[in-house]
């Protein structure tokens, strides 16, 4: 394999413990893969070259642990971080696995559930605190209804709200340097969830108390599960200031969560993808939310989580010969040239520009003829994805 394309610690390419941790099974089948303990996965995360590791509370210390039994996994993860370099840049909690949250958590309808979420989120910023994670992500994983009889959705909203407001106190009170990036999803594992997208979440961030310490976590997966363009969410979120990590994997539109290896389906989305967070700087984690096919043993999910990292880098390399590839510069020259007419009329509002902009005499024959030449573009975009510029 070309070495071009091997990740360094630069590149931030992170994975969840659950995600290589994946033992394979799905609501139709059992286990295909034994359990690894979360200091193999670092060691398996290490020799595959990503530079970071994330979990849920209950990926690294089980819910029922002793407090000692606890101790003694921090104590082993701690070793495997140092033995391997290996860094925590967002921890997380899980608010939807166990049966205590089946009507949600935040956004339960019974008090000793919500207070519970909160005991156990705060729990959960303390652990990932201590293994120096900067970001912390919610994502509501049961926070929607499968009947809106049982629930007003505005009264769910308000508790969302309360909690999210709550819990940045704690972060502030604690001294902790902790940003929040919220995950949204349209549906699964419940019937709708609420704040279904990234575009759902800016506009819900916005009412918080301490808006400035909240942002997203956009995902491919749960963007396209709603048919919707992921760059153009992640691309609000980046001209907001609220990209604060991101989730990669890949599926096609219309189907069930199906988390699969980064590029996996859709190339050119990713490439439009990759080419959007390169060509705006974006420094966050490349956290990979996803996992390998049912039909991989240990030897495969390493494929899986190198797979995920070469594609990315191949399609950043992509991105460059786009950026410096002549005939493509020259198109998008041209569309410059149009943007740049009529600089007078450039700027804020003025009585005088609304006057001149009121009384300018368009061609709007003349305009409209001209072809703007964005099939050649595209296929040039296409050529270059192939491999042939
Ligand atoms: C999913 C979600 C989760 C979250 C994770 C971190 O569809 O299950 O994407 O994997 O990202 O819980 O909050
Ligand atoms: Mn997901
Ligand atoms: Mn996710």
């Amino acid at each position: 394999m070309n070495t071009k394309f091997e990740p360094k610690p630069e590149h931030k390419f992170t994975f969840g413990l659950w995600t290589v941790g994946n033992k394979g099974n799905d609501p139709f089948g059992d286990d295909v893969r034994k359990p690894q303990s979360p200091v193999d996965l670092v060691y398996l995360l290490a020799e595959v070259g990503a530079y970071g590791v994330n979990f849920h509370d209950n990926d690294l210390i089980p819910i029922d642990a002793s407090p000692s039994a606890a101790e003694t996994i921090k104590k082993d993860f701690k070793k495997a971080l140092q033995d391997t370099g290996l860094v925590v840049p967002m921890a997380t909690t899980n608010l939807f696995y166990d049966p205590i949250f089946r009507d949600g958590a935040f956004t339960s309808n019974n008090a000793h559930v919500r207070n519970f979420a909160l005991q156990k989120t705060m729990r959960s910023m303390d652990l990932g605190v201590e293994m120096g994670a900067e970001v912390f992500v919610f994502w509501g994983g049961r926070e929607g209804t499968e009947t809106d009889a049982a629930k007003d959705p505005v009264e769910s909203i308000k508790r969302m709200r309360a909690a999210m407001n709550f819990l940045c106190e704690y972060a502030l009170d604690q001294g902790y340097k902790l940003k929040f990036a919220l995950e949204a999803k349209p549906n699964e594992p419940r019937g709708d969830l609420y704040n279904a997208t990234t575009g759902h979440m800016l506009g819900f961030i916005a009412t918080l108390d301490h808006p400035e310490m909240v942002g997203v976590n956009p995902e491919v997966a749960h963007e396209h599960m709603a048919g919707l363009n992921f760059s153009h969410g992640v691309a609000q979120a980046i001209d907001a200031g609220k990209l604060f990590h991101i989730d990669l994997n890949d599926q096609d539109f219309g189907r069930y969560d199906q988390d699969f290896r980064f590029g996996a389906v859709n190339l050119k989305r990713a490439f439009f993808l990759v080419k959007l967070l390169e060509d705006h700087s974006y420094t966050g984690s490349r956290h990979f939310d996803a996992h390998a096919y049912r039909t991989e043993d240990d030897e495969g999910v390493k494929d899986f989580a190198r797979g995920c990292m070469r594609t990315y880098l191949i399609l950043k390399d992509k991105v460059d010969r786009f950026n410096n590839d002549p005939e493509i510069q020259k198109l998008l020259g041209e569309l410059k040239r149009m943007d740049h007419e009529l600089p007078e009329f450039k700027g804020p509002y003025s009585q005088e520009k609304m006057k001149a902009i009121k009384a300018h005499p368009f061609d709007r024959k003349a305009i409209s003829e001209k072809g703007l030449r964005y099939e050649l573009l595209d296929q040039l975009t296409n050529e270059v994805v192939l491999g042939v510029r």
